[in-house]
């Protein structure tokens, strides 16, 4: 599913709640909806911008994830994901990288 496509699904559960959808769009595409949501995430350790190259990589190489910014400044990685996504998925993503996250 192309990105705008899916912004425009989104906006449509937004405007009409996921039930009200459901009267008007067959199931099948509903299934294929999922919510997109940010999660931001306090990272300790970083020292450089290799080191938040390094964190972004490895938050974007989860399937799930579009986008993370990461800021050295901030300490923190905001991530754009889907709802298969939880916060300890990321958590351990960035771990295993080598930083620290709450
Ligand atoms: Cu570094």
């Amino acid at each position: 599913m192309r990105l705008c496509e899916r912004y425009f699904q989104i906006n449509l559960i937004h405007a009409f709640g996921i039930h009200e959808l459901a009267q008007f769009v067959d199931p099948s595409l509903l299934k294929m909806i999922s919510y997109n949501m940010i999660t931001t995430l306090n990272i300790e350790g970083m020292s450089c911008q290799h080191c938040v190259a390094h964190v972004k990589e490895a938050l974007e190489a989860i399937t799930g994830v579009s986008t993370a910014v990461v800021d050295l400044q901030k300490k923190n990685a905001q991530v754009d994901h889907d709802d298969s996504i939880s916060a300890d998925i990321l958590k351990k993503a960035i771990s295993e990288a080598g930083y620290e996250s709450s």
